[in-house]
């Protein structure tokens, strides 16, 4: 392995495309390029930094699962490769908030992103079932608002200690891991630990599964808490440039005082040194290009769930409502974006929300039974071929009416709902989470199913070695025996 800066390898390097979008932690994007060659007599690794070769080691660990023989040796083609990645932001956001996922959860998700050469976990923190982030002064956020999780789950918080070690183990793979506290909705557990911040009268929970009521911007505790809370999340994430606020549907405030909610909680983040990410419904406040909008509403797939009935089964007619004023909404929010100058991190429900069922079989009845219990039953279940037959550039192409929105980066988004363990959780990462990778670091048009597919198969003895769960799909053919 070596870091080369200058000369003829270096050079190389460096006339490789340029990733798209920007970085988490705001480092160089051109800092994850390498170099690999496979020789009979060596194999060599070159970058400029060492998060290159540790990409570039990546590879080679991939390759040598590929050449695994039964007695532990690994046999490589001679090759030469010199690689970079095609965005520069390719992330996971995970839900920790409706089930908890402990810090050993983390890690093996952690080992999964990096094992995929993905680059950023983002780490949902907050929702209405569960607070997961101890806050200074404010003790009752993770005794009573982290107590639970959605039904009768186990809930749990993170200690310091915890964060500290989930952050190192992601900044040793040069992950970074970014938090989001999502306000002005999703806040149920916020109230419940604090019932000072809740809003009074009409404006409670509410039927259906998301609640209508949002912390309250004309209170003065409300910013009192807003500021401690983003002061210590900043502190204790310090590998992220970015603050995610969430802001999505922040039903029962009026549209005006959600983007002015929007406004003064990114001052308070930019007062901290920090930018700002938010789920799409942000590109309504005074977004600029320091910026970043998660786009997540797909809106044919969501145009066909409403018309399909499946949210009024779910839900009573009055939410049914709301929700179809937040589509209507949310149609110009990419434009919107794109229109002030910030980039969209790209999430749309219909590729890349791996929370819905998966449509074809299992080739084993163990994966049938969890086939059938998770997943959110609203989306269309989508095979891992569907999931690997999708292309960024053409997404977001599709979401904006001038296609002229620029693109942060890629981020898959795991909501748990339905996912009650951490095998319930691999399942559903393993292997659509593959494709997605794929999808994020190789050029357009690099690789086609029937061969992907091949390619997968081989990796699976990698994640079996590892005691990962995954989904074994009936499209592909998975080794019979895997080597110790
Ligand atoms: C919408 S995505 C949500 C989440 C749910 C998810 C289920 C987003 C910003 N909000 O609260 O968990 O759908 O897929």
């Amino acid at each position: 392995m070596e870091l080369v800066t200058c000369g003829p390898d270096a050079e190389e390097l460096t006339a490789l495309p340029e990733a798209g979008g920007v970085r988490a932690d705001d480092g160089d994007p051109a800092g994850e390029r390498y170099g690999l060659e496979v020789q009979s007599t060596y194999v060599r690794v070159w970058a400029a930094t060492v998060e290159g070769a540790h990409r570039g080691l990546t590879s080679l660990r991939q390759l040598l699962n590929a050449g695994l023989r039964p007695d532990g040796t690994a046999e490589l083609p001679p090759l030469r490769v010199l690689d970079a990645p095609r965005y520069a932001w390719r992330g996971l956001s995970l839900d920790v908030a409706r089930t908890f996922h402990d810090a050993d959860q983390v890690v093996r998700v952690l080992d999964i992103l990096s094992l995929h050469k993905l680059n950023v976990l983002h780490l949902h923190l907050t929702d209405d079932q569960g607070w997961r982030v101890p806050i200074t002064g404010w003790p009752a956020l993770t005794e009573v608002g982290g107590a639970g999780a959605l039904g009768e789950r186990p809930g749990g918080w993170y200690t310091p200690e915890d964060i500290n070690r989930i952050v190192t183990h992601a900044r040793q793979r040069f992950i970074t891991v970014v938090p989001e506290i999502d306000i002005p909705g999703h806040c149920q557990a916020v109230f419940r630990s604090y019932p000072e911040l809740a809003p009074t009268g009409t404006a409670v929970a509410g039927p259906g599964p998301i609640p209508i009521g949002t912390l309250d911007p004309d209170r003065g505790i409300t910013w009192r808490f807003v500021r401690d809370v983003l002061t210590d999340v900043a502190r204790l994430f310090p590998n992220s440039a970015y603050l995610h606020l969430g802001g999505d549907e922040a039903f029962g405030i009026q549209d005006d005082a959600h983007a002015a909610f929007v406004d003064r909680a990114r001052d308070i983040a930019c007062s901290l040194d920090r930018r700002v990410v938010g789920w799409q419904e942000t590109a309504r406040s005074a977004i600029g290009p320091q910026e970043v909008v998660q786009y997540w509403i797909e809106a044919t797939e969501m145009r066909e769930v409403m018309d399909s009935g499946a949210l009024a089964q779910m839900m009573p007619e009055s939410m049914v409502a709301v929700f179809t004023e937040m589509m209507a909404k949310a149609e110009h929010d990419v434009d919107r974006a794109a229109g002030k100058g910030a980039s969209l991190l790209l999430s749309p429900t219909s590729h890349l929300y791996l929370d819905r069922p998966y449509a074809e079989e299992s080739t084993e009845p163990d994966g049938e039974i969890r086939r059938a219990r998770v997943g959110l039953p609203v989306y269309p279940p989508k095979t891992v071929e569907q999931i690997y037959d999708w292309d960024p550039a053409a997404a977001l192409n599709a979401a904006t009416t001038n296609g002229s929105a620029t693109a942060a980066g890629v981020e898959a988004a795991v909501w748990c709902e339905t996912v009650t363990s951490g095998e319930d959780l691999e399942f559903l990462l393993l292997s659509r989470l593959s494709g997605i990778a794929e999808r994020t670091w190789s050029p357009r048009n690099a690789g086609h199913w029937d061969e992907y597919r091949t390619r997968l198969a081989i990796q699976s003895s990698a994640w079996v070695r590892r005691g990962w769960t995954f989904f074994p799909s009936s499209l592909v053919a998975w080794p019979a025996t895997v080597p110790a």
